[in-house]
């Protein structure tokens, strides 16, 4: 049993397995730029996620900036702040203005019945999270948006090969983020993805990502530079083989954290979602003091002690983020500020013992009064 336990712990293939990858690269001196491997994993992708067109990047982070200023947006966009920085700073560095919309108590997702009231004649998108791998409620997003013409932006970071109703998630809205990052279910090292229906919006993502290069001597757009490299690539060509196994394994280990904790007074576990094949991307729980008789932090400080990394996600909330010092009140989000003092996401990975989870629970468990 490994003494310390991080939050997470990146998948990798066998290193035979890379190097054969690799290999072609030493005769083709080929390393990016839209190479092979590239060019593999974006059809391996299309099919695995079940989606229209995916165009791959350096990261999840230039797929959520990189696509608002592909869809040319202006002026407010709805979103949440219960997310990593990246989907709140990707609204800001667009020049758009956040507007944040609350979470549901349930799945901690977009709540939908908050949204039709924060919708102005300045509002151009709706920017929603699939958090923790939970799908947002995509039926009534999509009805807002239709009704309002709003675009829908999904960041799917967290949701790589999950299915809503037989279909890949990444097809949803008008266009759909994911982070390959060394922390998620998938990952290519660093990297990213965006889906998408509309072959103009295609275009303009393409050029952003690649100086608006089209040849030699052709230069049609001004363009920026977020190409994923063959290294990148191929380790995702390699962990693709795998992902499927690494998520049934990761299923273990999320159901034998519900067996301890599943029903205990004042731990709050998001509920299986209807309709929805899961990735098991992420195990958070949520702790209310009055109840578990031990705070959020106290229970994080008891497994720290025992070389246990559970982490804070998503503690702060991004709208009381320094950076933003003034500009959002927290209490327009309720729901996210309370459950980001209360949540702590426990570790998970493909490769974690069993016998690690119930050491874990037994830690929380012994730590309530
Ligand atoms: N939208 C959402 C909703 C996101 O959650 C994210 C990223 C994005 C957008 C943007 O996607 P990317 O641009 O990142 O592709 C981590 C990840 O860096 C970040 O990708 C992720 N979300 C976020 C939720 O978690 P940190 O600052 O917590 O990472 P760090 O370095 O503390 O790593 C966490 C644990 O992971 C470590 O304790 C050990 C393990 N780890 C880490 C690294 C870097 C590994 O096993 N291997 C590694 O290489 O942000």
């Amino acid at each position: 049993m490994d003494s310390k336990i991080l939050v997470t712990r990146s998948s990798m293939p066998p290193i035979e397995e890379y190097i054969e990858e690799i290999k072609e690269m030493w005769d083709s001196h080929w390393l990016t730029n839209m190479g092979p491997k590239h060019r593999g994993l974006q059809e391996k992708l299309e099919e695995y996620l079940g989606v229209e067109h995916i165009d791959l990047l350096t990261n999840g982070h230039m797929a959520l900036e990189l696509s608002m200023q592909a869809l040319n947006l202006h002026g407010e966009v709805i979103t949440t702040p219960y997310t990593f920085a990246s989907t709140t700073h990707a609204i800001v560095r667009n020049g758009l203005t956040p507007v944040f919309c609350d979470v549901n108590p349930v799945d901690f997702t977009m709540d939908v019945t908050k949204i039709e009231e924060l919708i102005t004649d300045k509002t151009c998108a709706i920017v929603s999270v699939h958090v923790y791998g939970n799908i947002c409620n995509i039926e009534e997003i999509e009805r807002i948006a239709k009704k309002y013409s709003l675009k829908v932006i999904y960041d799917a970071a967290h949701t790589f090969g999950v299915r809503y109703k037989g279909k890949g998630i990444g097809d949803f809205g008008d266009v759909s983020c994911f982070s390959f990052h060394a922390t998620k279910v998938f990952n290519s090292i660093e990297g990213g993805a965006v889906c998408f229906h509309d072959k103009e919006f295609g275009e303009a993502l393409y050029n952003l990502k690649n100086f608006g290069i089209h040849g030699p001597e052709r230069v049609e757009a001004v363009g920026a530079n977020a190409k994923m490299n063959e290294f990148c690539a191929a380790m995702g060509l390699c962990n693709l083989r795998h992902v499927d196994e690494e998520i049934a394994k990761r299923k273990k280990i999320v159901e034998r954290y519900r067996t301890h904790l599943d029903g205990t007074d004042g731990i709050q576990l998001n509920p299986v979602q209807d309709g929805v094949t899961p990735n098991y991307a992420y195990f958070p729980a949520v702790f209310d003091e009055k109840e578990f008789g031990s705070s959020r932090n106290e229970v994080f400080e008891a497994l720290a002690e025992q070389g246990i990394g559970a982490r804070k996600y998503f503690y702060p909330i991004t709208n009381s983020f320094e950076c933003f010092h003034g500009q959002y009140d927290v209490n327009d989000t309720p729901v996210a500020l309370h459950l980001s003092k209360r949540v702590l996401t426990l570790p998970l990975y493909a490769d974690m013992s069993l016998d690690d989870v119930d050491r874990i629970c037994e830690i929380i468990l012994s730590s309530k009064k």
